[in-house]
């Protein structure tokens, strides 16, 4: 006689996402920084991302306080915007007929430039629900929303369709993921010969393990900051082939030393920043690359 064989699993229950994701929707559906609801308010762009450029330190000698503060905001958000315009630079040629993706879209600034733009569709992915709302209301109010969506899902497994995007982005939004996972789900949703842009701070291994600096930034955001050389590694193995690389350390260095003299929108980290970049063990990236 034959005993039935026992199963020894054990049965943890799968939540739909893991305890590190809901975290990191938390953090977003719970974000109010004035550094971006107020820099956003200018002009209705709500940027996630930090600014590259000169800046105009004149700024900071206005006289008139109120007057100074909003000198201020205005100069960080040019800033932040040249760094979105750099961006949507690397994604084009495009036709008002072709869609994008824009991965970890926050409160979807980055869709709307790239829509202005192209005159594209454009779908952004946010793993908060309040940003996908706050961003779908944007573009309703702009009279864009017949082509710019926002939906609440996993970048990592979006439901949207294969090989039907001509360019896709993750602006400072790959520190939430791994990159083989997400580079996977880009090449499967870029068709071929489409464009593949990525703007991030990663650590510098050219000397080893990532910086006391760099651990700080990752705990201020709930954030795994990767080393440069795993994005061309993780690229290499999911048909993204480089086509341009540009070290923009230097260029927002001139955003931290403004912000960090913006005491009506600091938010902490600022010193931080500065000390990782200028040490040398943290770099400001941006990588365009083929789907090959
Ligand atoms: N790219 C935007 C926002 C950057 S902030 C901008 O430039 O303004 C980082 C964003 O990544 C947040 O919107 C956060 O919700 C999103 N994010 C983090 N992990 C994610 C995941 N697994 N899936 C989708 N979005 C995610
Ligand atoms: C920018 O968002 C920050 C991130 C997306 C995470 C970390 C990025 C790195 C390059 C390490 P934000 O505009 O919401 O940040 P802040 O509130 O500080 O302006
Ligand atoms: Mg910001």
């Amino acid at each position: 006689m034959t005993t039935a064989p026992v199963d020894r699993t054990t049965h943890v229950p799968v939540p739909a996402q893991s305890t590190y994701q809901s975290r990191v929707a938390d953090y977003w559906n719970a974000e109010e920084n004035p550094v971006n609801l107020e820099l956003g308010k200018i002009d209705d762009l709500y940027h996630h991302h930090y600014g590259i450029g000169a800046a105009d330190r004149s700024v900071l000698d206005e006289p008139d306080p109120a007057l100074r503060r909003d000198r201020l905001t205005a100069e960080l958000h040019r800033l932040e915007h040249a760094q979105a315009e750099l961006l949507a630079s690397h994604l084009g040629p495009l036709t008002p007929a072709d869609r994008v993706f824009d991965a970890g879209c926050g409160r979807g600034g980055g869709s709307v430039v790239a829509h202005l733009r192209y005159g594209c569709h454009a779908d952004g992915v946010t793993i908060s629900a309040k940003q996908a709302g706050f961003a779908n209301e944007q573009a309703r109010a702009r009279g864009i929303d017949d082509k710019v969506r926002y939906h609440h899902r996993n970048m990592l497994d979006t439901g949207l369709e294969t090989g039907a995007y001509a360019a896709s982005w993750n602006n400072e939004s790959t520190m939430y993921v791994e990159l083989d996972l997400l580079f996977a789900e880009h090449a499967r949703l870029l068709r071929r010969g489409g464009r593949y842009v990525v703007i991030t701070g990663c650590y510098n291994d050219t000397y080893g393990q990532a910086s006391r600096e760099v651990s700080l930034i990752n705990a201020h955001y709930i954030c795994d900051i990767h080393p440069r050389s795993e994005y061309f590694r993780a690229m290499a193995r999911n048909r993204l082939v480089p086509v341009h690389v540009e070290d923009l350390t230097e260029a927002t260095i001139p955003y931290w030393e403004l912000r960090r003299e913006a005491d009506h929108l600091v938010t902490g980290i600022e010193d931080t920043f500065l000390d990782a970049y200028r040490n040398g063990s943290f770099q400001y990236l941006l990588i365009a690359a083929d789907r090959v």
